[in-house]
């Protein structure tokens, strides 16, 4: 395989099974591939490096594995876990992307994101992002003492559970003439983004040119992946118990 892409997977603590379908999934598939591209909501809230979990720990090693068995590994930010720095990244062999670059790969121009930034319906979303990428709100908020981020962090998460129990369903997804600017201004033909929990294959046609769109799926009792090998790209599901047992999707 070229390439693997995984992104949503909010790995946390109190969801061990998680955590042990991304081991499994390491030893498996990541063992299969050249390149493994995980486009955020690796976990599902990061306060800071400083901050070691079980579940960082486990995937920190996993991913280290990895990276000394010769997989290169990428990282793109999530909503969740934009916070995710050096510190964390370095010893896990993970090298950090800026969302919405574009990576050659098997002579696939491909442009990669987390999604959210493509979810331009949703105003208030997008104001809030804003905020929270500020560098100052960062640097402010990780001088803080780990329990005042955790609190704070848990914060947030509750009140944008609330919000999004009332929002409309296309609030939640990307705008799609907001995806057809990011094809034109990358001038690719492939995208593969996250974040939605809306995983399918879709087509955009962007001045003529047929556009593919793989959007990934949020991991639970499956997992999803993107792959590209050679000129075929493919999105599957698996069994996180068994993820030799891939299915294809269509669309
Ligand atoms: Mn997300």
């Amino acid at each position: 395989m070229d390439a693997i892409f995984i992104s949503d997977l909010h790995l946390q603590d109190s969801r061990p099974e998680l955590t042990d379908g991304f081991v499994r999934f390491c030893e498996t598939w990541g063992r299969k591939t050249q390149q493994l591209f995980i486009l955020g909501d690796l976990f599902e809230v990061w306060i800071g490096d400083d901050v070691a979990s079980k579940t960082s720990t486990v995937v920190q090693n996993s991913l280290a594995r990895l990276a000394g068995a010769g997989v290169k590994l990428w990282f793109i930010a999530g909503n969740r876990d934009f916070l995710l720095g050096k510190e964390f990244a370095q010893p896990a062999g993970l090298h950090l992307l800026a969302d919405g670059c574009i990576e050659k790969i098997a002579g696939n121009q491909v442009l990669l994101s987390h999604g959210d930034v493509y979810c331009t319906d949703d105003v208030e979303y997008q104001n809030f992002r804003k905020t929270m990428r500020d560098p100052r709100w960062i640097c402010a908020f990780l001088q803080r003492p780990a329990a005042a981020r955790q609190q704070m962090a848990a914060a947030l998460r509750q009140e944008s559970k609330a919000k999004g129990s009332e929002k409309a369903m296309y609030l939640m997804d990307v705008n799609r003439a907001a995806i057809d600017a990011a094809f034109e201004k990358a001038q690719t033909r492939l995208m593969i983004h996250g974040h939605t929990h809306r995983p399918a294959i879709h087509t955009h046609n962007v001045r003529g040119q047929t556009c593919k769109r793989v959007v990934l799926g949020d991991w639970g009792e499956l997992g999803w992946m993107a792959t590209i090998e050679g000129a075929s790209t493919q999105l599957l599901k698996f069994p996180l118990l068994a993820p030799e047992q891939v299915s294809r999707c269509e669309t």
